[in-house]
């Protein structure tokens, strides 16, 4: 073949141009690793930088996320021609993403980068994808640089979640947003907020103004009942859920009954059940008739701050741990002979299916932890959260019966457990709960397939009785919490742990910007204590 000196030249120039801009149009890794992403290797869009960039989209609230992105600036636009769109599915067929209505397929075109989906909530995804993405790009003097190419993806679990305890140390309103904007962004869509414990109550109760003026004074490292008293109002609380609601995240509220219950009993001495060890108030007494209205009537004050929650958390654990008084209890004396009722265990059920009942009346599905998986409650109202890892058989039958299932073990998913060997304070159960571990759950289950489809998602719970500051709950929150996004998001054959580390760092450098002090695994930080 002759190639004369200008078809050499124009060559070598197509040649360096590819090259260049492989070199310019980066690799783009985004946690979660989408379902399918297939990007070209020499094609590219070119996104001027001169003016802002134009945005199509459903919720102003978009525009102000993306414009945190450093340098950046974008606008909101109508035209179906912006550079960055949100459109309905059109042409292209929405079956191609699994029945969700939380997935979208993103298109890079050389003019666009599109989103398609269906609902607000995938293209909010889209959204988490794209400013990835966009922060990734390169940069060149007046453009950034993505790669051309398309997206699909979709979530392996509609619930992936993270639980926080605020009862035993609080944490309050600005870091439960910042907490709330870190979740987003890794698409984490379920805050768990456990707001009644021993230490503290705090959650505001019209009715009964005394859970708030007593029972929020004091913490775990607090039981003097003089400490300030913490605790959000029902006007936090209605901003809280809607700055969540905002970032696709839905608030399930929790209120812990019949034990975990010594503040609300400090308030209302006579809902008193009797207790053990430190906790010599843990129980409401589960049969006297005030007591269960008063807590009908938390229920219904609870339900109207969380319109959305769809599902109201009521405990339900370790009771038998307080429940060596009921015996003495005139009232539990009287409901044992009426019903009647043989033993502890049965007045437990009992008392699980009158506010359970309650709960699915006000139109909610009951949450317990998995104390309540052989009470008999109704699989179509109820959702279990899985917790002792060591009783595996609970699980299996949980699942095996039917019920909708939350999969949260103490390991690796209790974010109260140290995440490294070198590290000192922390709880340990034969074993830590490591980054690593919780990205490869919850495969390392190996459940059996059939069991799956009950499975609705998994979730992180963050205990605080051995957290005291701020500072410390991020520690253990993150990076931890990064995992457990992608872990909730992505299907098992694209996790990738290498790849999902080797951007990790910039993440950890995303946090810090958000004033979250993530352990950093790779400088190895030091461990903050308390
Ligand atoms: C068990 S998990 C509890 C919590 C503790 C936690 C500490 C669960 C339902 N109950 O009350 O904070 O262990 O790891």
């Amino acid at each position: 073949m002759v190639v004369n000196l200008r078809d050499f030249i124009d060559i070598y120039l197509r040649f360096a141009c590819i090259l260049g801009l492989a070199f310019e149009a980066q690799a783009q890794r985004i946690i979660p690793q989408p379902m399918e992403q297939n990007l070209s290797t020499d094609k590219i869009l070119e996104i001027s930088t001169a003016g802002a960039i134009q945005v199509n989209c459903p919720d102003p609230f978009f525009i102000e996320l993306l414009n945190s992105i450093d340098r950046l600036d974008f606008q909101q636009s109508d035209s179906k021609q912006a550079t960055i769109s949100f459109l309905p599915f059109g042409k292209i067929a929405a079956e191609q993403i699994p029945a969700s209505d939380e997935g979208y397929i993103l298109r890079i075109t050389e003019s666009q980068i599109i989103s398609h989906a269906a609902t607000r909530s995938a293209h909010f995804n889209a959204l988490q994808s794209i400013r990835q993405m966009l922060e990734q790009a390169s940069f060149a003097e007046d453009k950034i640089i993505l790669k051309q190419g398309f997206i699909r993806d979709a979530p392996r679990f509609a619930w992936r979640g993270f639980m926080l305890d605020e009862s035993r140390h609080f944490s309050g309103e600005v870091a439960v947003k910042r907490h709330l904007d870190a979740m987003a962004r890794y698409k984490l869509n379920r805050f768990h907020w456990h707001l009644t414990d021993s230490p503290g109550w705090r959650i505001e109760i019209k009715k009964y103004p005394k859970l708030t003026e007593i029972g929020a004074r004091g913490s775990e490292s607090d039981r003097s009942g003089d400490g300030p008293a913490e605790f959000y109002t029902q006007e936090q609380i209605r901003d809280i859920v809607a700055y969540a609601k905002q970032r696709n995240i839905v608030v399930i509220p929790e209120i812990d009954m019949p034990g975990h219950a010594d503040a609300a009993i400090r308030a209302y001495p006579e809902h008193d059940g009797g207790g053990y060890k430190k906790w010599d108030k843990f129980t409401f007494n589960p049969a006297k008739p005030e007591t269960l209205a008063f807590l009908e009537d938390i229920l219904r004050e609870t339900a109207e701050l969380f319109p959305d929650a769809g599902v109201i958390h009521f405990g339900g654990d370790e009771v038998h741990f307080g429940w060596g008084q009921w015996p003495e209890l005139d009232e539990v004396k009287a409901l044992m002979a009426n019903e009647p009722l043989e033993g502890l265990r049965e007045v437990e059920s009992w008392f699980n299916h009158r506010m359970a009942n309650f709960i699915n009346e006000l139109g909610f599905k009951t949450g317990g932890w998995d104390e309540i998986a052989n009470k008999g409650l109704p699989t179509d109202q109820t959702l279990v959260f899985w917790w002792r890892h060591d009783k595996r058989k609970v699980l299996d039958e949980a699942l095996q019966n039917g019920y909708p299932t939350v999969l949260c073990p103490r390991r690796p998913l209790y974010f109260d457990f140290v995440q490294h060997d070198s590290h000192k304070t922390g709880r340990r159960w034969n074993g830590i709960c490591t980054l690593e571990d919780v990205h490869n759950f919850p495969d390392s289950l190996n459940l059996e397939p059939a069991l799956f489809e009950n499975v609705v998602g998994i979730q992180a719970n963050m205990w605080t009785e051995t957290m005291i500051t701020q500072e410390r709950r991020d520690f253990m929150a993150w990076p931890r919490s990064i995992a457990l996004g992608e872990a909730a998001w992505s299907a098992t054959e694209r996790k990738d742990l290498d790849s999902f580390k080797q951007q990790l760092p910039n993440e950890i450098e995303w946090l810090k910007a958000h004033n979250i002090q993530a352990w950093d695994p790779f400088a190895m930080s030091p461990e903050v204590p308390r």
